[in-house]
């Protein structure tokens, strides 16, 4: 059988240096990776997601990393196209046999891995995630935690004959991980704190989908003084969910999403990080390295029409033509898979066209692709209404 595996067209070999030694160990935290968004929009940005997923497997093999941590939201939805999803299974079995196994992907499920939303109905929580089946196929780990249980089995180990469990260890690092805990999960956070074991010898992360308060605008989280109590007993909180990076007193980390889900994400800072823990006497020592990913390009135009247009032609024709002068100096060679084709953030403003001049989003949005070297446009329709527009309404 010719084996096609992707990763070996990028690495001629596999050799994992840090299995070597046994004093330092290295992984990498991740988080929101959000695979599945825009796929039924566009093709080429649904794949930047899974571009993204994949540079985050090569950094683990190029930086030899023992483990990875995915800190929740690594599906957008419930909802996925099988096309996707295949491509999502052959990057981890390839990964998995390019590594031989040797670098586990250890993930929990975040609010969005056990959201649906498209249909506009409330999903009840019926225990499915895409998470899970990865897990049944042995190319994750998913843990979970039996927070009911009493306090000594609320996480037993992850056991890979039933592939279950909500904690495992590796080398001197022990992972604790939970599924998303609701808005609210105060009340949870002192069962973990009490089931977590602290002994010096090992280094404890735990694994959560949860934000806090005051590290992203108008977006609410966890207070601060609410996860102190945890700090005794671990030593990196490894945390997903908001978009935005942050690091907090030298144990809280929060990576931020690996691609931009929406136009709001590309102005904040996010990626990996890269951590190192090594053993000194009698003490860990820890060095995180923050890497940015390879992500979407993105550019915002801001179009005034400030003139009546006869059809909804002329106005298309007036908009790209004043495109076509701003972005003169984009590659129109790029082939839109690669990141450097930018997706466009496109405001409108002026006076609101006439019902004739209408502006068709969906319309306007294929004949830009087709034109520009534009991956995808979003719209933003920020017209005022004419005066003339007001008088009729007034005396009809
Ligand atoms: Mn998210």
């Amino acid at each position: 059988m010719i084996s096609n595996n992707q990763f070996k067209a990028k690495f001629e070999n596999f050799h994992n240096k840090s299995t070597n030694t046994q004093i330092v160990t290295r992984f990498i935290h991740a988080s929101d990776i959000h695979l599945g968004s825009h796929q039924y929009r566009n093709e080429f940005r649904s794949d930047d997601f899974i571009r993204a997923f994949q540079e985050i497997l090569e950094l683990a093999i190029k930086h030899y990393v023992n483990f990875i941590i995915l800190g929740g939201d690594v599906f957008t939805s419930l909802e996925m196209l099988p096309g996707n999803l295949t491509k999502i299974v052959d990057i981890l079995r390839d990964f998995k046999e390019f590594t031989n196994g040797s670098i586990l992907i250890i993930a929990i499920e975040g609010n969005h891995d056990i959201r649906k939303f498209s249909r506009g109905i409330r999903f009840e929580r019926r225990g499915q995630s895409w998470l899970k089946l990865l897990n049944s196929l042995g190319l994750i780990i998913l843990l979970d935690a039996d927070l009911e249980a009493p306090q000594e089995e609320i996480f037993e180990p992850y056991n890979f004959d039933i592939n279950k469990g909500g904690k495992i260890q590796i080398k001197n690092i022990v992972i604790y991980g939970t599924r998303y805990l609701g808005e609210q999960p105060i009340s949870f956070l002192s069962n973990i704190r009490k089931a977590i074991i602290k002994k010096s010898e090992l280094f404890n992360i735990l694994l959560q989908h949860f934000g806090i308060e005051g590290q992203m605008d108008n977006v609410p989280g966890i207070k601060l003084e609410y996860i102190q109590p945890l700090r005794h007993r671990i030593d990196y909180l490894a945390l997903g969910h908001f978009h935005k990076q942050f690091i907090l007193e030298d144990w809280i980390y929060n990576p931020g999403s690996s691609e931009a889900v929406c136009s709001m994400d590309n102005s904040y800072k996010r990626g990996v990080f890269l951590v190192e823990i090594s053993r000194r006497f009698d003490r860990f020592v820890k060095k995180v390295e923050i890497i940015q990913l390879v992500n979407r390009k993105y550019l915002w135009e801001t179009i005034y029409i400030n003139f009546e247009m006869r059809n909804k032609h002329e106005i298309e024709k007036f908009i790209i033509d004043k495109l076509k002068s701003s972005v003169r100096y984009l590659n129109y060679d790029f082939h839109p898979s690669t990141p450097q084709m930018p997706i466009l953030y496109l405001i409108l403003k002026g006076i609101e066209p006439s019902k004739l001049c209408r502006i068709n989003e969906k319309d306007l949005r294929i004949k830009i692709c087709e034109i520009l070297p534009i991956v995808d446009v979003r719209i933003y329709q920020k017209f005022v209404k004419s005066l003339k527009t007001l008088d009729n309404y007034i005396l009809t």
